[in-house]
């Protein structure tokens, strides 16, 4: 079943089903939260979060396109702070399949047409799909940057990307290329690394709360994995000082050499499977 609520003028759908329960804000296409049956929550939101028009949500699931980072301005896109349409649907499986949609040609210097698709069910599984209706081909970047609840980030460990070479883009990174993730990633400083040729399943395991989580992409040649650590969090106000400590990002990308070109017609779908083991 499914109720919307309106929050500042803001749509939220909120779904629930036999499998848990999710809330979508209309703004952004942004999955805020989502608790699956006799678990606690998968997705982080800060607190300091803002909600309103125009300004990013921090935490869920962020839709960045049709550019990732800062390369233009609004940073991550235009997706995640425009308003989209909705509708929902109850799947036969018992699941519950929210479809957001935005095609406002305004927005982009191509006409496109956007769709999200959330299905809630044993798994929450994220579907961006995007057409260029232009007559000429366009070169697009973004991802699903979702972000994870964590215990503590000294407890989470991420296997799945051993072997697997990395651009470091801290700031204060020495060197940006050349890196090779040796065994699982594990966090005890800033992290803001892109995985650059990888379709690998993911699995984070929190030490603190023993749960583990899947997750898988299509679409999909890079991952980035994020965690501002202690000044970036305190440079963000929508961030609290220490919840950096609550949170990792793993994300399903289209970013750095893996950039889309959208050939008139085509679409190209970017998604995002997240399942509690
Ligand atoms: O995905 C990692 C990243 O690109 C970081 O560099 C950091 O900027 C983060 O995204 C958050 O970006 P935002 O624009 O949401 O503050």
């Amino acid at each position: 079943m499914f109720e919307t609520k309106t929050v500042n003028g803001i749509e939220i759908i909120e779904i629930s089903n036999a499998w848990g329960k999710a809330e979508i804000s209309t703004l952004g296409a942004h999955v805020m939260s989502w608790t699956p049956v006799n678990e606690k929550p998968v997705l982080w939101m800060s607190k300091k979060s803002y909600f309103e028009p125009g300004k990013p949500i921090r935490g869920g699931i962020p839709v960045c396109w049709p550019w990732f980072g800062g390369v233009k301005k609004p940073s991550h896109g235009f997706a995640r702070i425009e308003k989209w349409d909705h509708a929902v649907y109850e799947l036969e499986n018992g699941a519950t399949m929210a479809v957001l949609t935005l095609d406002q040609a305004e927005l982009a210097d191509f006409p496109f047409h956007a769709q999200l698709a959330v299905t809630m069910g044993k798994s929450l599984e994220v579907v961006l799909t995007v057409v260029n209706k232009g007559e000429t081909p366009v070169t697009v970047s973004g991802a699903l940057h979702t972000y994870f609840a964590v215990s503590d980030i000294a407890n989470v460990r991420i296997s799945g990307l051993d072997g697997a070479a990395f651009e470091d883009r801290r700031a204060s990174a020495a060197q940006v290329t050349g890196h090779v993730q040796d065994g699982e990633v594990a966090v005890d400083a800033e992290v803001d690394r892109l995985y650059t040729s990888t379709t690998a399943d993911v699995i984070y395991s929190d030490l603190g709360t023993g749960r583990s989580i899947l997750v898988e992409k299509l679409g999909s040649y890079s991952t980035v994995v994020w965690n501002p650590w202690i000044e970036k969090a305190k440079a963000m106000p929508d961030f609290g000082d220490q919840e950096f400590r609550k949170m990792i990002c793993i994300e399903a990308a289209n970013a750095g050499s893996d950039s889309r070109i959208l050939i008139p017609g085509v679409s190209h779908t970017l998604a995002q499977k997240i399942t509690v083991l």
